[in-house]
């Protein structure tokens, strides 16, 4: 039974338990649901870069920071298949593109999206976008056009938001998840730490998710990549190895039929933290040489580490290739059950 009632108490006494105590009860949530050595391989493409007229301090591609990444327009759909392709070569069932926009805006340019959305989607992988606000008629259209998921983050605690981002609310960005819920994706959405937030933001970020009903069908855990340039560049905060794989197992305590997804900061993380995350529940990755504009392990690390853990990559053999123990094509069903 899923639940979506967690109260601050409950939360904090899960995260707070003896390590191994917490561990224990992660992986026999983890193995409730899902296979414990197999881990889902996401592919990110940046289709449209920079010029965000968001302020998220943390960002590299808004328009208030001066920071040194390639700015560029909706990318041409041939590159996009051609890089989706070479993602589906390497093992990855799910390809997710981002845009560097506030909200979606009709057009031309989201017409040219739906036509690389129903293209990716033909190549039989799970299409994810992440492309900031949108209306429900624009939600829908993504939906029809084959988009799977959609990735909006809560990224921290309704207290600590503020200190963060300024020209969108909290509530903003819980309404764009309803509107994705209503037109009937799956919901993708996770946040930030070592951004100076306290365990308590971190917690609560994670209640936040927990409490809705559905549970998000993936949740990214992104460790802050601190980007020069951006007002978080000199981030004081350093995220404690232990204290991230104790996020890792009470988000899968509360969600136990959700991904849970290493997503940004990997590069920092040592192959025995993200090992720790793994038994914790984490299963999931952001892969590939690059996130969005800033380095990524690379798929040669990432086959190296699976491989000396004796775990292996989702693949389309696995069902729908979300990795769930059941095979079934309707992920807000597993996420009820
Ligand atoms: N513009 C869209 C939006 O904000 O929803 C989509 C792209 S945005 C880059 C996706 C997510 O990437 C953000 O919500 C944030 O959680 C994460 N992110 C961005 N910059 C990051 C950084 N420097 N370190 C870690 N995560 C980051
Ligand atoms: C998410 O939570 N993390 C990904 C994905 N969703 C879109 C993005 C990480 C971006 C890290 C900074 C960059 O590469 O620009
Ligand atoms: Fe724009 Fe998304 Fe970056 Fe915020 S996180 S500045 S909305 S691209």
């Amino acid at each position: 039974m899923f639940r979506y009632d967690w109260s601050k108490a409950e939360v904090q006494q899960i995260y707070n338990q003896p390590f191994p105590e917490l561990i224990f009860q992660a992986m026999t949530v983890h193995r409730g649901h899902f296979p414990g050595n197999k881990i889902q391989r996401s592919t990110l493409l940046s289709i449209k870069t920079g010029f965000c007229p968001e302020d998220c301090s943390y960002c590299p591609q808004s328009a208030h920071y001066d920071t040194k990444i390639d700015k560029h327009g909706l990318l041409p759909k041939e590159f996009v298949m051609e890089k989706a392709a070479q993602a589906k070569e390497k093992g990855s069932t799910r390809f997710c593109m981002g845009a560097a926009w506030r909200e979606i805006k009709d057009g031309d340019q989201f017409d040219a999206v739906l036509d690389i959305v129903s293209s990716v989607a033909s190549l039989d992988m799970e299409v994810c976008c992440t492309m900031g606000m949108l209306t429900d008629s624009q939600a829908e259209r993504l939906k029809d056009a084959g988009c799977h998921a959609y990735n909006h983050n809560l990224d921290t605690s309704p207290e600590y938001y503020g200190n963060i981002i300024s020209t969108r609310t909290y509530q903003d960005r819980l309404d764009t998840l309803k509107r994705v819920r209503s037109a009937g994706m799956t919901v993708c959405s996770g946040g930030i730490v070592g951004m100076g937030e306290s365990i308590e933001d971190r917690l609560e970020l994670l209640r936040q998710l927990a409490t809705q009903s559905p549970h998000p069908e993936s949740v990214p855990l992104n460790m802050l990549i601190r980007v020069e340039g951006t007002p978080l560049a000199d981030e004081q905060q350093a995220v404690d190895g232990i204290e991230f794989v104790r996020l890792v197992a009470t988000a899968r305590i509360l969600m136990p039929g959700s991904l849970v997804r290493l997503s940004a900061g990997r590069t920092q993380m040592s192959d025995e933290t993200q090992a720790l995350a793994f038994v914790a529940g984490a299963n999931s990755i952001h892969s590939g040489d690059k996130l969005l504009t800033t380095a990524n392990p690379g798929d040669d690390h990432d086959d190296m580490l699976i491989k000396k853990l004796g775990m292996s990559f989702v693949g389309k053999e696995d069902g729908c290739g979300c990795g769930h123990k059941e095979h079934h094509h309707d992920h807000q069903h597993a996420a009820n059950s």
